[in-house]
């Protein structure tokens, strides 16, 4: 029932996307999604292309399914990881907060598949002519950097917007989401906070505590103002920086006072002053489970509620 296109065009078992969580999707996390039949995807995030590198080839070291990397645009490394795809024989590539335009020809040319994520109709249909072999469609439930609309909007305005596979993104938790996203016009997913808790994701347990105690009105979009808002769990951070954003402060000292915020969460495992980015359907998610049940779990309680339709 959820064999489609993605499915043939990725070389996967499930229509199913891990989102490329900056210092959080790892080669342990990419490979336990690939080896349980989804697309894992490494994250570059802000970090160095070396540390890219060696995720790189642990992956390889771990799985022989496919595997993603995903290029945050914003990153000063963006335009060496760009290359090192090429160099290291990555074969898919997702991007995001950003235009990858000006990389594309040369992906292509390696014959890597190129998925950018997208947050509006316009970036979709010029990714579309830039020759994407797929679409993921991201909406504001999403953690992390975000854009303006919707899951429930977005989808089916870009699903009528591109003639390539559109993966949905934000808010999707469960299989009530997938059949949901189906239901949209969408040939597949890509999941971020649920795959965050998994237990071969290495984020820190306190990060994962606070993504299982959530509820729903946990999470807070900051820093519209400069064009970059992020979603996070709300923190003193996130107070901070509310505060801030509500003096008016420039921009230049709001992203000073968020500079190395996520890795702090991450990687030191301080859940107050760190950004603990993670997206609205936290509040959904309530045990650590392994890729493998999480992926199962997901397409089973789909088929099922899709069957109960019928
Ligand atoms: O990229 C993400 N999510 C991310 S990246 C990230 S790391 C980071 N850390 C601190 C500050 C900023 C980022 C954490 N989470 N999702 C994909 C995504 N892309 N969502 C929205 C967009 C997007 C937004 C605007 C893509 C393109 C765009 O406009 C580009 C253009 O030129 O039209």
């Amino acid at each position: 029932m959820f064999d489609t296109k993605i499915c043939e065009i990725f070389n996967i078992e499930y229509p199913i996307f891990q989102g490329g969580m900056a210092w959080i999707a790892d080669h342990n996390l990419a490979s336990a999604v690939s080896e349980a039949g989804g697309l894992g995807i490494i994250a570059a995030g802000n970090a160095p292309t070396e540390w890219v590198r060696e995720q790189i080839l642990k992956t390889k070291e771990k799985t022989n399914k496919p595997f993603g990397v995903n290029i945050m645009l914003l990153s000063p490394y963006a335009e060496e990881i760009a290359h090192l795809v090429c160099e290291l024989g990555v074969k898919v590539v997702t991007t995001g907060a950003g235009n990858p335009g000006k990389y594309m020809e040369m992906w292509k040319e390696e014959g890597i598949k190129v998925v950018p994520v997208v947050a509006s109709v316009a970036l979709a249909k010029r990714m579309e002519r830039a020759g994407a072999d797929a679409i993921v469609a991201e909406g504001c439930e999403a953690g992390g950097h975000i854009g303006e609309l919707t899951t429930m909007s977005l989808i089916p305005q870009v699903v009528d917007a591109v003639n390539i596979p559109v993966i949905a993104a934000g808010g999707i938790g469960d299989g009530r989401g997938l059949a949901a996203a189906m239901m949209l016009g969408a040939e597949g997913i890509q999941v971020g906070t649920r795959f965050l808790v998994a237990d071969e994701c290495s984020v820190c347990d306190a990060y994962k505590e606070k993504v299982i105690n959530a509820k729903d009105i946990d999470t807070v979009a900051t820093g519209r103002f400069t064009g970059h808002p992020v979603r996070v769990l709300k923190n003193k951070l996130s107070r901070q920086m509310m505060l801030l954003e509500k003096q008016g402060v420039t921009i230049e000292e709001f992203e000073e006072a968020g500079r190395g915020a996520l890795r702090k969460a991450v990687v030191e495992g301080d859940i107050a002053m760190g950004s603990v980015m993670a997206g609205q359907i936290a509040g959904l998610i309530k045990k650590t489970q392994s890729c493998k049940e999480i992926i199962e779990e997901i397409f089973d309680e789909a088929s099922k509620v899709v069957e109960g339709i019928r």
